[in-house]
């Protein structure tokens, strides 16, 4: 595996800029899942969470020039996640329209889609469809996924699926087990703010973001409602799921699945497993967008201010307490943009093997502006800020959907043009 991922590094730096290289020279018909490293007895492992955290200097390679952008794929439809099991070297493309689509390892698109949810995900608007995929972290032995998508109806839906015993490239829809489903909230009338993000958290506990519904601002700031949260349940016990003992309102105070809530539309989370912290973007309404960085170690149960507060003001509550609230760690302005709006797009900590200089640093963009930013956490508050957009060559108003991470914990950007990008090091 090592050398397969030498030999990619050097198709990145040769070949960077044509979408059909990565593959082109390469013998097709490697068994995709063979390599998969997965201990199946630790449920605790997370793509990025097995590496060193040297920072650069004594892993034997080269000095970097620089970081760049591979053009792993271009022309998937409105690609709005990118995934894979812990350890595989296959990629998984999340298709707003209901398809999950297997890049191999060769970075070939297999023809036959892995998933087609096309009969069961309603797919409106621009913020309607299959928003979100997970894979258990004991994938490989138990074939076990997750997704959250929108149904006809309006209602949001995660569900459980497995992959066929006789292909690892193919699951069938009928294997649907639903984990939950819940109505847009009564006040709200657009079709708008499902949030979407499922991942596993370092204790293998599913997590889910869940937007306000839109025009129902009033949902946020009640921790007994599904929207405007990130929820947190235990699929390996229960029927269809249990409640974690530890979370924050287990007992008594909201939602037994809330883990956090005041969020607007959580469209995108992910989870440090190295310094342990929980990074959310929450989109914002008309000003402002905003990043928030919290512990997984304290409890949780933050109320992160929506829609008292947008980012760091007032909103619905004039003369509003900012204390009372959880802070963002980001906030930035849609009028210091010449396009005069703004949707965060959150994205990850680097935890890769391949660019160990960049280990710690958390990188985000904006779906309006197209700009890529990153910064580290650090004593609470976010330092080393930096700009990427030039340096990358993202154009100018690239909307930008999400980001993913590899089997290995290598990072990946996507655009709703329909590129699959991955962050390369040139050395
Ligand atoms: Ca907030």
């Amino acid at each position: 595996m090592v050398v397969l991922s030498l030999l990619f590094l050097v198709a990145a730096v040769f070949l960077r800029g044509d979408p059909s290289a990565p593959g082109d020279t390469t013998p097709s018909g490697a068994d995709s899942t063979s390599s998969s490293t997965t201990d199946p007895e630790d449920t605790t492992t997370l793509p990025g969470d097995t590496t060193s955290t040297t920072e650069g200097g004594g892993s034997g390679l080269a000095p970097l020039q620089e970081v760049a952008l591979e053009t792993v794929y271009t022309g998937i439809n409105q690609p709005i996640g990118l995934t894979a099991p812990v350890g595989d070297d296959r990629l998984f493309i999340v298709q707003r329209s209901g398809f999950v689509r297997v890049l191999d390892a060769n970075r070939q698109l297999l023809g036959t889609p892995f998933l087609d949810l096309t009969g069961k995900v309603l797919a409106g608007g621009i913020e309607q469809g299959l928003l979100g995929l997970a894979f258990h972290p004991d994938y490989a032995t138990n074939g076990r996924f997750f997704a959250y998508f929108t149904v006809p109806g309006g209602s949001r839906r995660l569900a459980e699926f497995r992959v066929s015993a006789g292909d690892p490239n193919v699951a069938l829809a009928t294997t649907e087990k639903v984990i939950f489903e819940f109505v847009q909230p009564p006040n709200s009338t657009d079709i708008r703010h499902y949030g979407g993000q499922l991942a596993f958290d370092p204790e293998g506990y599913l997590w889910i973001a869940s937007g306000d519904g839109a025009d129902s601002r009033a949902q946020g700031q009640d921790p007994n409602t599904p929207y405007g949260t990130v929820m947190r349940i235990d699929v390996d016990s229960g029927d269809p799921y249990s409640i974690p003992e530890d979370n924050p309102f287990a007992t008594t105070g909201g939602k037994a699945e809330v883990w956090a809530y005041g969020l607007r539309n959580p469209w995108r989370f992910s989870f440090d497993p190295v310094d342990r912290n929980l990074y959310i973007g929450d989109v914002g309404h008309n000003t402002r967008e905003e990043i928030n960085v919290v512990p997984l170690d304290e409890g949780g149960g933050y109320n992160f201010g929506w829609s008292d507060m947008e980012g760091d003001r007032c909103f619905h509550l004039s003369g509003c307490d900012p204390s009372k609230y959880t802070s963002p760690v980001i906030v930035y302005l849609h009028q210091d943009f010449d396009r005069e709006y703004g949707s965060v797009t959150a994205g990850y900590v680097y935890r890769g093997a391949e660019i160990p200089e960049l280990h710690g640093v958390y990188f985000y963009a904006d779906w309006v502006q197209g700009f890529i930013r990153s910064f580290r956490y650090a004593n609470g508050a976010a330092t080393d800020e930096r700009d990427w957009t030039e340096d990358l060559e993202m154009p100018a108003g690239t909307q930008i959907t999400s980001f993913g991470l590899d089997g290995h914990g290598e990072l990946y950007v996507l655009t709703w043009a329909g590129e699959v990008l991955k962050f390369s090091a040139v050395r």
